[in-house]
């Protein structure tokens, strides 16, 4: 009764007045707390000088009135030459001659996207300058800005310059026609495809502005587990009214492409890459599209894998499906984004093998608009997985690295997982392949082995919640991609810290150890759900949920883990299935070698006995129980931590996570003593000294079957 009287008083009053329903996301632009600060932003900014007309350019304006009217309590006063101190003069050399005058040098190291925010005296007066060579940078450093005064950061004398390392920072929906969304816990899609193209929901704005903020410039909007319809002209022409509402923000629409799609759109007897018929379908099909979307970014294509349709079905390769349609795209600079993730239903060699088995060999053989775009790990978006072995390995093919933002693997909507830790460890890993330092970056960026191109992309996790991603800190997930997409180099932490203050507040009394467990949360979830290189033991139909026992037809949870009674892991050595092979040798070497690789990735590419002693110097058994109790109790930790936290931010979203996290500690609970019990089975060993033994019994775990929700 209490909480339900407490949460309709926040609703009516919340901290700031009203309740905070995450709507908002990171730009939520609350007054700025520190008097002394306002006084001295609203100094600096007083008016604003916009050179340019483009619709790119109104909405910086827009965003930064609505901004600094929201931080400063500020209408800022629109004038057309700079007459005071405290000008904000935003445009490009070439729609605006004051910033021509300037001769900003930098500008020649900012490339299309790039900005510089200058404080810089013109006509003696004291100016802030946004410059860029195009108005979609004028846009990113007016976000850039505003987020300097969220973060409670100087903008005196300032001189930022910044672009983003890579090229095409996008987004993948997996979106159904129907509304649904494949591995999608935030509600349903976004995009009301019953109403398009004659209503446009003032959701795709928001949508574009939040992406704008973070650098994201691409979207693929519907399922690689496509339909053909998508490619139909009804459904083309409400893609380009999506596409009109998202250029303005520079960004920049792709579709799924179902490689059948000739015969089940087209009327044609066959998909067949090297048939006349269907080159030229493919042709006609990319030229009307582009007649609707003279700015289409291109093709998503998941071919020949998990049911899907694919070149192979005509005994072509992967090479001649992706390149039959890169040619079609060519004449309007559209890219073909060909996924490497790709395995045999069938059990048969070592999954975590098969997409090198079958990419690597063509690597020089793709047409320069395709990319290649393999996951983070060679098995499927895990907990934890080493990363994916062609990074390296394809040097005359530019990659695209995919990530998966939605939580599939890591507690859907339901757990506090921050995934920048988990993007960081891919983007570092070095893969030696032109000695040390060939990290994934690089390679990702384009630099290492000087491509023209370079991409990233993140599996969304947004849908029709009110707050877009479910859990509000899952947002912290869409924001973590898109800042690292930017740039790479950027640490989990420097990220968080700006979410945390853009989203919650600028307290350090909240933001210290909030961050601080968010940094840890994903180790956290990795020991309560599959520690030490352990993958894939899952419940194997709802993906959630321990299910180490699962058994289904082709690939189970077994092959997955391999416990039996001397042991646990799976020898992927050069004594087992080789997997090592696939990396270059000062990586192979580490992970071949059970005294020199990482415990985090031990039972990943070792069987191990039971009573191998880890460094800690407990054996391997009791190193599993110290794993998942000790990731279950650092949940319950934070439970308490939050709770101590209570008034620091509005109630409406204390009172969620403090629902969710009570969810996820009894999820964490559920994973450790299902998990312990059934290994415990292999292990025959007691649990050690001073652990509380699970409630229940091993058959209970098992049978407990996760409450339906709908887009599981
Ligand atoms: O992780 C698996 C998911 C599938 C998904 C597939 C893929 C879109 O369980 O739902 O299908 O990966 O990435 O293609």
């Amino acid at each position: 009764m209490n909480r339900i009287i407490l949460m309709l008083f926040a609703m009516l009053i919340g901290t700031n007045g009203y309740a905070e329903n995450g709507y908002d996301l990171w730009l939520r632009y609350k007054p700025v707390y520190d008097t002394n600060k306002t006084n001295i932003y609203r100094s600096v900014i007083k008016q604003i000088y916009v050179a340019g007309e483009s619709k790119t350019i109104a909405a910086a304006t827009m965003e930064l009135q609505i901004g600094i009217k929201g931080l400063l309590s500020r209408s800022l006063k629109s004038v057309r030459h700079i007459n005071t101190d405290g000008t904000l003069l935003l445009g490009t050399p070439i729609t605006s001659a004051t910033i021509a005058k300037l001769r900003l040098a930098e500008l020649s190291r900012v490339g299309n996207e790039g900005y510089l925010i200058k404080s810089i005296r013109i006509n003696g007066k004291s100016c802030l300058v946004i410059a860029a060579n195009t108005d979609i940078g004028v846009l990113y450093g007016s976000y850039r800005l505003l987020s300097l005064i969220q973060t409670g950061q100087s903008i005196q004398n300032i001189s930022i310059v910044d672009h983003p390392k890579i090229q095409l920072r996008v987004l993948n929906h997996w979106d159904n026609l129907n509304g649904t969304i494949e591995r999608g816990y935030a509600g349903y899609s976004l995009w009301d495809w019953q109403r398009l193209p004659g209503y446009l929901d003032p959701r795709y704005t928001d949508y574009a502005r939040a992406n704008a903020s973070i650098g994201i410039n691409g979207t693929v909007i519907n399922n690689v587990n496509a339909s053909a319809r998508s490619l139909t002209k009804d459904y083309l022409i409400k893609a380009a009214a999506l596409a009109q509402v998202f250029r303005p923000y520079g960004i920049k629409i792709y579709l799924t492409a179902r490689f059948s799609a000739p015969i089940e759109i087209g009327g044609l007897k066959t998909a067949d890459p090297l048939d006349p018929e269907v080159i030229k379908w493919w042709k006609r099909k990319a030229d009307e599209i582009y007649s609707y979307i003279p700015d289409f970014g291109g093709f998503l294509v998941k071919a020949n894998s998990e049911g899907q349709p694919g070149p192979q079905d005509y005994k072509r390769s992967h090479a001649e499906g992706a390149n039959m349609m890169a040619d079609a795209l060519a004449p309007h600079n559209g890219v073909v984004m060909w996924r490497a993730f790709v395995y045999e239903n069938i059990k048969g060699e070592d999954r975590a093998k098969q997409a090198y088995q079958e990419f690597k060999k063509f690597d020089g053989a793709f047409k320069s608009n395709v990319f290649i775009q393999p996951k983070n790990g060679p098995i499927d978006f895990q907990p934890r997985e080493p990363f994916h072995p062609l990074f390296g390995a394809m040097s005359k093919t530019q990659l695209m690295l995919e990530f998966q933002i939605t939580q599939e693997y890591l507690g859907f909507a339901t757990h506090l997982v921050y995934l920048a830790p988990l993007f960081k460890e891919t983007l570092s890993a070095d893969t030696y392949s032109k000695g040390k330092g060939s990290t994934i970056a690089k390679i990702v960026e384009g630099k290492l082995e000087e491509h023209q191109r370079s991409g990233i992309a993140g599996v969304a996790n947004i849908g029709s919640d009110i707050n877009w991603t479910g859990h509000p800190f899952a947002q912290s997930n869409w924001y973590a991609f898109g800042r690292m997409a930017w740039n790479p180099d950027l640490s989990p932490a420097v990220i968080a810290d700006d979410w945390l203050k853009m989203t919650f507040t600028n307290d350090s009394s909240f933001v210290a150890p909030v961050k601080e467990y968010m940094l840890a949360s994903r180790e956290h979830a990795v020991n309560y759900m599959m520690p030490l290189g352990l993958n894939h033991i899952m419940n194997l139909g709802t993906h959630y949920g321990p299910g180490p026992w699962d058994k289904i037809t082709g690939w189970n949870a077994h092959d997955y883990h391999l416990a039996d009674d001397e042991g646990i892991g799976v020898d992927r050595t050069d004594k087992g299935s080789d997997a090592v092979s696939q990396y270059f040798p000062e990586v192979r070497a580490q992970y071949n070698d059970i005294n020199k690789i990482p415990p985090e990735l031990l039972l990943w590419f070792h069987h191990v006995p039971w009573k191998y002693k880890m460094a800690s110097d407990r054996n391997l058994w009791e190193e599993l129980v110290y794993r998942y109790y000790s990731g279950v109790s650092a949940v319950e930790k934070m439970q308490d931590k939050w709770d101590r936290l209570e008034h620091k931010i509005d109630p409406v979203r204390f009172e969620q996570v403090k629902q969710l996290l009570a969810e996820q500690q009894r999820e964490a609970a559920w994973w450790r003593d299902g998990s312990v019990l059934y290994f415990q089975t292999y292990a025959k060993m007691p649990l050690p000294a001073g652990y509380k033994a699970p409630l229940r019994t091993l058959e209970h775990y098992k049978q407990i079957k996760m409450p339906d929700r709908i887009n599981k």
